[in-house]
């Protein structure tokens, strides 16, 4: 009896018990980003039609009216908005004891829910909070858990970006991003509204930039690298009237979010100088806006004084639009090709004693800060303004990695972060086969989840200088809504929580699974995401036996994996997954398996490709180190086009391209043996921009194909120790050669394959 008095104890510890280190038992209690402290209590709170909201301040009327909303929504219940408190209602207080202005704190019993902040901020998302903890699939009435939440947000800028130029969307589109944004307790939307591509935001004294700036001839298919180039033909583009403007600005403040617009400048201003030819160095009145992706050298001149008119007016406009505090100014990527032949810009460097077009960069900046200071308006920019100096009170946002962010707070100035590695959600998800194009580069939710914005470099004094974090969003590659949302969640739903939650509350297996409900609430929101796919999947696994079996796993516990292997699609009808899979490789198989989420969500398909092959190592008596490499005239559209006329031929001790052979619209060749010493399974990870493949004597072990910045792609192999002839054919049609062989097996952790182990 004692024994069960203190299991029961203990459960009822476990169930009860705060949330700082795990996730509650109460399936229904699965908060995304997590909050820094909840306790769950015995009890719940029941909500149905005629439970009214109170607000007790007239500021939270519309916090009350958005939750009301919400309730109708998700639940289909009615809940009256009212003044005067009464008892089984959901009760919004402002309460000057709260410390933090976007603190809250929720506590539900039997009687009500009453949710308190400092300020509306807080309330709101107080109200993020309690719509999470309704059960995932419910109309009618619904019971709320007794909680007991106190919460607050690590960072105050908790960013997302969408670049509305190189592919335009809809003012519809864009709040349903705000929505999603909000319901990740969000509040930074950072808008890039001009680019070469597009202008996209109506300026009522310069009518020419949406008139002529909006609208693109055409627009580059496929990827960057995909030469020769093709082009769809079809005029392309699209702005937002002022009027739209002010509409999106009133939704973001609704849900508590701050619109930052960013006006591109000096550089990535082609469609502003189509429009008017007049502001750049040397006018053109045949340039269109951009239809390829990249950097453009058509920037703003920077030694005319039309130009600083052209921006104060553009910006005067822009600063009416949006209340917020900070203006981006853009300020990257801005070659000074034609500054260095344009006679003004060079007379400007002069007269001001500029040291060079770096400095006159840092002059252009400089002259916009003041313009914005004297509108009450701070500016902030990419990174790249720090090289000429930096303008006096100007934030920078650390994209190019975390140095510029580092460099710029050491400075004593503010600080956002969003580098590459972990913020950029144009990146891959993953390396399986079948991810949308994207630009390249790679970051998977786990990594985004990792990413910890304040740099340990940074002295302790600075680190309040950073903000916090943004994920941005370039569309080159992302032409439809559903598209962009694939690209965005969940990677945000791991962003909000490194921005909101203190990194001692954070645990990735404990977000992974409070995801398992979280998706079932993008589902409900009408978010595409990407669901996870079954993982360990190499596109082609090569067993040294006829009898295998398979095992499969998924980041999200709760879905079901399903599977074929006669090649067709698995729908819900397929195989379920329980136990790893036997199969008899007489023939080659080509398995196939796809998540289903709880309300049959459904991920990508994964593909791989399983034989048995019985490898012989070679008997090749004298052997020389290295592989022996062949360069072909391109250009090539895949690895096994790969042939023909020989440029030139020498060794490479390690699989790379050799400075003397590296060449751009190529192909590559690199032949060789491949030393094994011990018994096993080997993965070979191959890397490149393009597209590449790799052999064993004539089978292909890794299809990497397709144009491509850096995809990687895997192969695993059985082999027994001795020397195996291999082969790799690589082709390029930019990048000037990027190529990488890595494996692991037994006793190697991952590694590039060792010179020690390749002979020609
Ligand atoms: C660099 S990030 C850019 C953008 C591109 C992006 C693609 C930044 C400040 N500039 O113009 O769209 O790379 O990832």
């Amino acid at each position: 009896m004692r024994k069960i008095i203190a299991i029961s104890a203990l459960f009822l510890a476990l169930v009860f018990s705060g949330c700082n280190s795990g996730t509650p038992a109460d399936p229904n209690v699965r908060i995304v980003p997590k909050s820094q402290s909840l306790t769950v209590k015995p009890g719940s709170f029941k909500i149905k039609n005629g439970t009214p909201v109170v607000y007790c301040s007239n500021d939270l009327q519309a916090d009350a009216g958005y939750l009301a909303g919400s309730f109708k929504q998700l639940t289909g219940l009615e809940l009256p908005v009212r003044t005067q408190e009464s008892a089984n209602a959901i009760i919004l207080k402002l309460n000057e004891q709260i410390e933090t202005p976007e603190g809250y704190t929720l506590k539900s019993d039997d009687q009500r829910v009453v949710i308190e902040a400092k300020t509306s901020d807080g309330i709101f998302y107080g109200i993020q909070s309690l719509l999470q903890l309704l059960p995932s699939q419910v109309k009618g009435p619904v019971r709320i858990p007794a909680v007991e939440i106190v919460d607050q947000p690590r960072y105050s800028w908790r960013g997302l970006h969408l670049d509305v130029c190189r592919h335009f969307f809809p003012v519809e589109f864009v709040e349903k991003l705000i929505d999603g944004m909000a319901m990740h307790k969000m509040n930074t939307f950072h808008w890039h509204l001009t680019d070469d591509q597009g202008w996209r935001i109506e300026i009522k004294k310069y009518p020419k930039l949406t008139e002529i700036g909006a609208w693109r001839p055409e627009t580059k298919v496929g990827h960057m690298s995909d030469y020769p180039h093709k082009y769809d033909g079809q005029k392309y583009g699209g702005f937002y009237t002022q009027e739209q403007i002010r509409e999106v600005v009133k939704y973001a403040q609704e849900r508590h979010i701050t619109i930052v617009p960013e006006i591109e400048m000096p550089g990535h201003a082609q469609a502003a100088v189509a429009a008017y030819p007049e502001l750049s160095c040397f006018a053109d009145s045949t340039l269109k806006p951009w239809t390829l992706w990249g950097v453009s050298e058509n920037v703003f001149c920077a030694g005319k004084e039309e130009t600083f008119r052209f921006i104060e007016d553009v910006l005067t406009e822009v600063c009416d639009l949006f209340p917020g505090g900070y203006v981006h100014v853009g300020g990257d990527e801005c070659p000074k090709s034609h500054w260095q032949k344009c006679p003004l810009c060079q007379k400007r460097i002069k007269a001001e004693r500029l040291k060079n077009e770096h400095e006159l960069q840092s002059y252009f900046i400089q002259r916009v800060e003041h313009l914005l200071a004297a509108r009450g308006k701070k500016l902030i920019g990419w990174d790249e303004i720090l090289e000429g100096g930096l303008a006096e009170n100007a934030a920078v946002m650390s994209w190019r990695g975390e140095e510029g962010g580092i460099e710029a707070a050491s400075m004593g100035h503010n600080v956002v972060m969003t580098p590459g590695n972990w913020c950029y959600f144009d990146n891959y998800q993953s390396n399986y086969d079948n991810e949308p194009v994207a630009i390249g580069g790679l970051t998977p939710m786990e990594e985004v989840y990792g990413y910890e914005p304040t740099p340990a470099k940074l002295p302790d004094d600075k680190k309040e200088l950073v903000m916090g974090a943004q994920a941005n969003v370039w569309t080159e590659y992302m032409a439809s809504e559903d598209h962009v949302e694939y690209m965005i969640f969940p990677r945000l739903s791991a962003l909000s929580e490194v921005l909101w939650t203190n990194p001692e509350h954070k645990d990735y297996s404990d977000f992974t699974e409070r995801m398992n409900k979280h998706y079932l609430r993008l589902t409900k929101a009408g978010l595409n995401f990407r669901v996870p796919v079954p993982e360990e999947m190499p596109g082609i696994q090569i067993f040294g036996q006829e009898d295998v079996e398979i095992s499969l796993s998924c980041e999200a516990s709760t879905a079901q994996i399903r599977y074929t292997t006669d090649g067709s699609e698995p729908g819900p009808g397929s195989p379920l997954y329980s136990a790893p899979i036997k199969v008899n490789l007489k023939n080659d198989i080509t398995l196939k398996a796809a998540t289903f989420l709880r309300d049959g969500t459904r991920s990508k398909t994964q593909t791989s490709l399983l034989k048995f092959r019985n490898f012989v190592p070679t008997d090749k008596p004298s052997l020389e180190p290295g592989l022996k490499y062949t360069v072909f005239t391109g250009p090539f559209r895949s690895f096994t086009e790969v042939g023909g006329t020989e440029k030139s031929t020498g060794t490479t001790l390690s699989v790379r391209i050799p400075e003397a052979a590296r060449d751009t619209m190529s192909g590559w060749k690199l032949e060789g043996y491949l030393k094994i010493e011990k018994e096993g399974t080997y993965q070979f990870e191959l890397t490149s921009a393009c597209g590449s493949g790799m052999f064993i004597g004539d089978e292909l072990v890794i299809n990497n194909d397709g144009f491509s910045y850096g995809n990687t792609r895997t192969g695993n192999v059985f082999l027994k120790p001795g020397l195996y002839p291999v082969r790799i054919n690589y082709f390029d049609t930019m990048y000037g050669c990027w190529l990488e062989l890595k494996y692991k097996g037994p006793g190697i952790e991952l590694t590039p394959v060792p010179e020690d182990k390749l002979f020609q």
